[in-house]
């Protein structure tokens, strides 16, 4: 790669402290970085990304498997030949009067039989310097590989973030991500989406586990029990808030612990139940909306460590965001750099700004998170963004219905990803966007990986997004959201009702908790959970559009519960 690229000089990253001041400081010098307000925020930085360049982009991902029909009709697909030199050609001599750093990395926790090792290749400090909070990076990733030769290479090359000359490009075969043209994160932090969704997917396939979108949580009871759940919800659904829940008043004694907010690798385990690792080290978490009554936990992460990227910088240095705590700066920088103030008509900080902090930083992080075994999981919940249709939530009836539910999830468009905002659109498990190879055989996947376990997880559907028809949201989310995961934790462990509908089991009035919601109407709760046969027929309808384009690879067990939801309405 050096033979390709040129750079000036190649700098292989131990993941060292010193190592790390060192390039802080570098940045800081050549403008990558600002240093914040070091009282305010200590260890914490600020980046601008360019302004074409602020969220993951679909059209420029591709999987590029030796056959159109393994990528499927929902990826971007190039021939391998093809795409290898159309990216040897951009990547050439692209590192001149530049540094080519080498990243070592290990996703998982070091030992676990589930961890993978990544290098990196990068022209960009940026990177290495969100790598090294995001994953564990350094000396451990050559510990964990002794001497195999089993790790993803990944090169990533800024180029002049052209947006016509970006391209993320995956080779799942040869374990090999290719990422030109960007410096945002999900782009360019290769493992993170690339390795451990898109070729996490596709390896997940041929060895019999699951790569997954979904946060893992712990729920710890006042008797002590822990129950482990994953949830997959899209991009910017609130999976950091709800991974780093607080219980309210309510619920004394009932703790949240986080494993991860974003990626789950889960594999069947030699008890017959579905084990899960959080591969990465840190958190990407978007960053407006985000305050001590939203995610006191996240604020707490993000007050030390952390490099944030787009929100806006005030003038004692330090940073602000629509939705935090306290009035607006009366002045500031906005997310571009531009004077800013309260009478501005554009947001002060990007809605997709992000902070990466070191998942270390949270007082709610889960002491099994460095297990190498993983943690049971015992219920798994698809989520999406529903002004209307969807009920707050539901229990599948078996297995197979749960799938069928996250296979025809649908969520409106938010801004992680360049698109048409508030479109619904169908993103089964999340996963649209980052399943590296064809959607169908990753629905059979997930058939046969329930077949393989003696005691599945039990799924659930639900939507914290349904609104009135003033536009109100119905439910008050965040916190409250316990109440739900109370519901579901009592469901796993056979201690609450529930009643059967068309759609799934929804809990029965006696063994759902909405006590102590001050000024919450009850009568909300109803409106939340209820269910409309039109609405439903239409819905059902709509995922003909995503089943049709699957059409040949959907397993069949999908059409029959499709026809067995229209004939339950
Ligand atoms: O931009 S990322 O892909 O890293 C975050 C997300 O969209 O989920
Ligand atoms: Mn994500």
């Amino acid at each position: 790669m050096t033979d390709l690229c040129q750079p000036d000089q190649v700098v292989w990253c131990d993941g060292s402290d010193a190592e790390k001041d060192a390039l802080t400081a570098e940045a800081v010098e050549k403008g990558i970085l600002i240093r914040l307000n070091q009282e305010k925020l200590p260890d914490c930085y600020y980046h601008r990304s360019h302004p074409n360049d602020v969220a993951r982009v679909e059209q420029s991902t591709f999987i590029c498997t030796e056959t159109q029909g393994q990528a499927g009709p929902t990826n971007n697909w190039t021939a391998p030949k093809e795409m290898y030199e159309r990216l040897y050609n951009l990547a050439r001599n692209s590192m001149a009067g530049r540094t080519m750093y080498v990243v070592p990395y290990l996703m998982g926790p070091p030992g676990s039989p589930l961890s993978k090792v990544g290098v990196e290749l990068t022209d960009s400090i940026y990177v290495v310097l969100s790598m090294r909070i995001m994953t564990r990076m350094g000396n451990v990733a050559w510990e964990h590989l002794g001497e195999s030769d089993d790790f993803n290479r990944g090169l990533h090359c800024s180029l002049d973030l052209n947006p016509e000359r970006r391209f993320i490009a995956h080779f799942p075969q040869d374990n090999t991500i290719i990422s030109v043209g960007s410096n945002y994160g999900g782009n360019v932090l290769l493992g993170k989406k690339c390795l451990a969704l898109r070729i996490g997917s596709y390896l997940g396939r041929n060895q019999g586990w699951l790569a997954e979108h979904m946060l893992i949580l712990g729920v710890e009871s006042p008797t002590g029990q822990k129950t482990f759940i994953a949830a997959a919800f899209p991009s910017a659904c609130g999976k950091t808030n709800f991974a780093m829940l607080v219980p309210p008043e309510r619920f004394h004694g009932w703790k949240i612990w986080t494993i991860g907010d974003d990626i789950a690798w889960m594999k069947p385990g030699a008890d017959g139940r579905l084990y899960a690792i959080n591969p990465e080290a840190g958190y990407f978490g978007v960053v407006p909306g985000t305050n001590f009554k939203s995610n006191p936990n996240a604020m707490t992460c993000m007050a030390r460590d952390t490099i944030y990227t787009n929100v806006a910088l005030t003038p004692d240095l330090d940073v602000w965001w629509e939705g935090k705590d306290g009035p607006p700066p009366n002045e500031c920088l906005d997310w571009q750099g531009k004077p800013w103030t309260p009478a501005s008509k554009e947001k002060a900080a990007h809605p997709n700004s992000r902070f990466a902090a070191p998942m270390t930083n949270n007082p709610a992080l889960a002491p099994e998170v460095n297990d190498p075994e993983g943690v049971p999981i015992s219920a798994i919940i698809f989520g999406g963004r529903r002004a209307d249709t969807l009920p707050l939530v539901l229990q599948a009836f078996n297995w197979i219905h749960g799938v069928y539910l996250g296979a025809t999830m649908g969520s409106e468009m938010t801004a992680a990803a360049a698109g048409t905002l508030g479109q619904v659109r169908r993103d089964p498990l999340a996963m649209l966007p980052f399943c590296g190879y064809n959607m169908g055989d990753y629905f059979s996947h997930w058939l046969k990986v329930g077949k393989s376990l003696k005691h599945p997880p039990r799924i659930f559907n639900v939507n914290w997004f349904r609104k009135d028809a003033a536009g109100k949201f119905l439910w008050p989310g965040y916190g409250e959201n316990m109440r739900v995961l109370k519901w579901i934790v009592d469901r796993c462990h056979g201690q609450a009702e529930a009643n059967e509908s068309p759609l799934g089991w929804l809990p029965a009035a006696t063994s759902f908790d909405l006590q102590g919601m001050n000024g919450f109407p009850l009568a909300n709760f109803d409106l939340a959970q209820a269910i409309d046969r039109d609405e439903w027929r239409r819905e059902a309808a709509s995922q003909d559009e995503l089943f049709g384009k699957l059409a040949g690879q959907l397993p069949p067990e999908l059409l029959f519960q499709r026809n067995l939801l229209l004939s339950r309405l």
